[in-house]
C-alpha cells in the first residue's frame, strides 16, 4: 500500500495509534522491525544527529536528504515534523512536492515562526504566527499535493506559548476551516490536563495527534479514553543512541581494550544484515561476469 494511504488509514483508525522516532535510515529500519506502523522524523533528533541545533540550521534539504534515506530504508509511512514549513507559504508548497517525490507519507507544521525554536526551549517567549498567514499556508500544501492521501497535520502552539486553551482551539478551529487533515496539540506540562481539556472541547472535529514527551507518566489508556489518534514517541531512539553511545565510548576510552565491549554492542553481522549485505552478495551471484562472483 502508498504510504500516503497507510499514514491517511493511521490517522482515520478508531484506534489510537503510535508513531515512533526515527532521525536517519538505521533508526528509521530499526522503527519498522520493531513493529511500528509509522515513523516521526522529529526535527529535534534530526538536527541534534547532523551536529546542530533545531533552530533550522540545517537546511531543508538538507533535511530532505536525510529524509530520502529514511525513506528508501523503510516501508511504513513517514510523517515528518516540517517545523514551519521552512519560509512562507511557497516554501511549504515546494516542500509538499518534494515529499510526495520522495513518498513521505505527510507533513506537520507548527504555527510559530521562521526559525523556530524547539517548544520546550523558552516555549513562553516565541511568537506564534498570524493565523491568517498559517492559514494560507495550510491551504497553499493542500492545493500542492497531488495525492490526495497526502496528510498535513497542522500544530498547535498556543499551549506551549501560553496564550491558553481558547486560543489553541481558536487556532485549531482556524486550521480546520483551511484543510488541515489533523491537529496536534501540543503541551509542555508534566501532567495531561490542557490536552484532556482541549480535547474535550474539540469534540473530534479532526484527529488529533498528541506528544507526551513531558507527560510521559500519564498512562497511555487516558490517551485511548480521549479518542486521541496519534501519539508520537518523538525523542526516544535519539536518546537511547546518546546513552548507549556514552557509555561505550567512556568504557573504551578508559580501558583502551575491546574486551568487556564485544558482546555489549550489535554483532557485526547484525549491521551486515540491517544493510542488507545479503541482497548484493545474491545480486553479484547473478549479474557479475564468472571470474568476479
Ligand atoms: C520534534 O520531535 O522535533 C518535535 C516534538 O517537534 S518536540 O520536540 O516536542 O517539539
Ligand atoms: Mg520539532
Amino acid at each position: 500500500m502508498k504510504k500516503t494511504t497507510q499514514l491517511r488509514n493511521l490517522i482515520s483508525s478508531q484506534n489510537t495509534e503510535y508513531l515512533m522516532e526515527a532521525h536517519h535510515a538505521l533508526s528509521a529500519k530499526i522503527v519498522e522491525e520493531a513493529g511500528f506502523k509509522g515513523i516521526w522524523a522529529s526535527g529535534l533528533s534530526i538536527s541534534a544527529a547532523l551536529g546542530v541545533r533545531d533552530n533550522n540550521e540545517a537546511s531543508w534539504t538538507q533535511v530532505l536528504d536525510t529524509l530520502e534515506f529514511m525513506s528508501d530504508a523503510t516501508s511504513i509511512p513517514i510523517l515528518l515534523d516540517g517545523d514551519t514549513g521552512y519560509g512562507n507559504f511557497n516554501n511549504a508548497r515546494r516542500l509538499v512536492k518534494k515529499l510526495e517525490q520522495r513518498q513521505i507519507g505527510g507533513v506537520c507544521i507548527e504555527d510559530k515562526l521562521f526559525p523556530k525554536t524547539n517548544s520546550f526551549i523558552k516555549g513562553e517567549s516565541q511568537p506564534l504566527a498570524d493565523i491568517d498567514e498559517f492559514c494560507g499556508k495550510i491551504k497553499g500544501m493542500k492545493d500542492t499535493q497531488i495525492d490526495d492521501d497526502f496528510v498535513v497535520v497542522s500544530r498547535v502552539e498556543a499551549l506551549i506559548a501560553g496564550w491558553g486553551l481558547k486560543e489553541a482551539l481558536h487556532r485549531a478551529e482556524a486550521y480546520h476551516q483551511a484543510g488541515a487533515d489533523a491537529i496536534l496539540i501540543h503541551s509542555k506540562k508534566s501532567n495531561s490536563e490542557e490536552i484532556e481539556a482541549f480535547a474535550w472541547e474539540w469534540a473530534n472535529r479532526l484527529p488529533l495527534v498528541i506528544v507526551p514527551t513531558k507527560y510521559y507518566k500519564v498512562p497511555t489508556q487516558t490517551f485511548k479514553d480521549l479518542g486521541i489518534s496519534i501519539v508520537i514517541w518523538a525523542n526516544h531512539n535519539l536518546r537511547a543512541s546518546i546513552s548507549a553511545m556514552q557509555k561505550t565510548t567512556k568504557q573504551i576510552l578508559q580501558e583502551e581494550s575491546l574486551l568487556n565491549i564485544e558482546n555489549e554492542v550489535a554483532p557485526l553481522e547484525e549491521v551486515f544484515r540491517l544493510q542488507n549485505a545479503q541482497e548484493l552478495q545474491d545480486a553479484e551471484k547473478k549479474y557479475l561476469p564468472g571470474d568476479q562472483k
